[in-house]
């Protein structure tokens, strides 16, 4: 059965080719999961841009943050005969004891005057910062505030774990960071544009071991940086497409009938995307949830690539019922897609 998805025909519209590495001995190797938003006239997307050196027969190597390091870039390799190296999965690998990931990501601007060719900046946009994105800064999710303000929230990455950024920006040239607001381990964090009974609301996704799992999470704020109120609000479903793990992709919408939130959903074979209707006075409670995928990774750019079988948004602008949607397809190459918020609803029975 075809999605609800209708894919740009250009798709992928960028790949790792199109992209200027961030220091001469650093390749691209993918491009992934951009935030997307309008600046004057023009739609910007934050990349997340994923780089390492070139890989040898002989060696694993990934780089690794470092102010003492030169050029602030320490590079960490392992023989692949090592006894003390495991690897199952191409995105990470423990090294006497300690994980890394294989690649190291920054976020990159790329801007278009028609939402489907963009030219993407020659230097990074924003890189991490400190011990806790010492492996980089990941997935940023856009919210575009009604004064102007742009919200900005990553994945920060580092030994220490996986946590939230934000930054704050109003011409995407001077940013002011603002620091981890959710410790680890905790991604995939999507602030609402505006507040909701004059609290500030946001769907995040902390890991459980043990007891618990990969849930969506709601949580509200008085200021943007404390955060409270936690609630779970989804789970994962066992036996359906969304049974390993969820998240959040980025702002819901505000329809008349609720808020409406795409998110992923990974059932260990393959990352989905399905839809979630909040209401729109506690967006806590969920009203209704797609039992079937809105769009699966179904091109052949989407089932063959860096992690195959992947679509993973975090970005789209709406315009009216359209909303113009950019994912990450097979973790390796970022692609479109147009989707009406109608459909999508009445994909929910509303
Ligand atoms: C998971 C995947 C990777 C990502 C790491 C750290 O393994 O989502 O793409 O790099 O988490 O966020």
């Amino acid at each position: 059965m075809p999605d609800l998805a209708t894919r740009f025909a250009a798709n992928p519209i960028l790949r790792p080719a199109d992209v200027v590495p961030s220091a001469p001995g650093l390749r691209v190797e993918c491009l992934l999961n951009p935030g997307a938003f309008r600046y004057r006239g023009r739609t910007g997307l934050l990349l997340r841009v994923a780089e390492r050196p070139p890989q040898t027969e002989t060696h694993v190597s990934t780089p690794v943050l470092d102010p003492a390091a030169p050029g602030g870039v320490r590079i960490v390799s392992v023989r692949r005969d090592d006894p003390e190296l495991s690897s199952s999965d191409p995105r990470l690998f423990t090294w006497k004891g300690v994980d890394y990931l294989t690649t190291l990501s920054h976020l990159r601007l790329a801007w278009s005057d028609d939402g489907e060719h963009f030219t993407v900046e020659p230097v990074p946009t924003l890189v991490g910062e400190g011990p806790q994105e010492a492996f980089g800064i990941e997935d940023c999710r856009v919210t575009t505030c009604a004064d102007g303000t742009y919200l900005l929230t990553y994945t920060a990455v580092s030994a220490d774990g996986v946590g939230v950024g934000c930054i704050a920006t109003r011409d995407w040239k001077s940013f002011e960071r603002r620091g981890m607001i959710i410790p680890p381990h905790n991604k995939d964090c999507a602030i609402f544009a505006e507040p909701i009974a004059g609290r500030h609301w946001c769907l995040h996704r902390p890991s459980g071991v043990g007891l618990g799992g990969n849930f969506i999470w709601a949580a509200s704020s008085p200021d943007l940086l404390h955060w409270g109120g936690h609630r779970c609000i989804a789970r994962t479903r066992p036996g359906m497409w969304d049974s390993e793990r969820i998240g959040a992709g980025c702002a819901p919408i505000r329809t008349p009938g609720g808020w409406l939130e795409i998110y992923h959903g990974s059932d260990r074979k393959r990352y989905c995307l399905g839809a979630l209707l909040l209401d729109l006075d506690d967006p806590a409670k969920v009203i209704a949830r797609s039992r079937e995928p809105i769009m699966e990774p179904s091109a052949p750019c989407e089932q063959t690539g860096f992690f195959g079988h992947v679509v993973f948004t975090n970005g789209h602008v709406v315009d009216g019922d359209r909303i113009s949607m950019y994912y990450g397809a097979a973790d390796e190459v970022i692609c479109g897609a147009h989707l009406s918020i109608r459909d999508i609803l009445a994909s929910l029975g509303h």
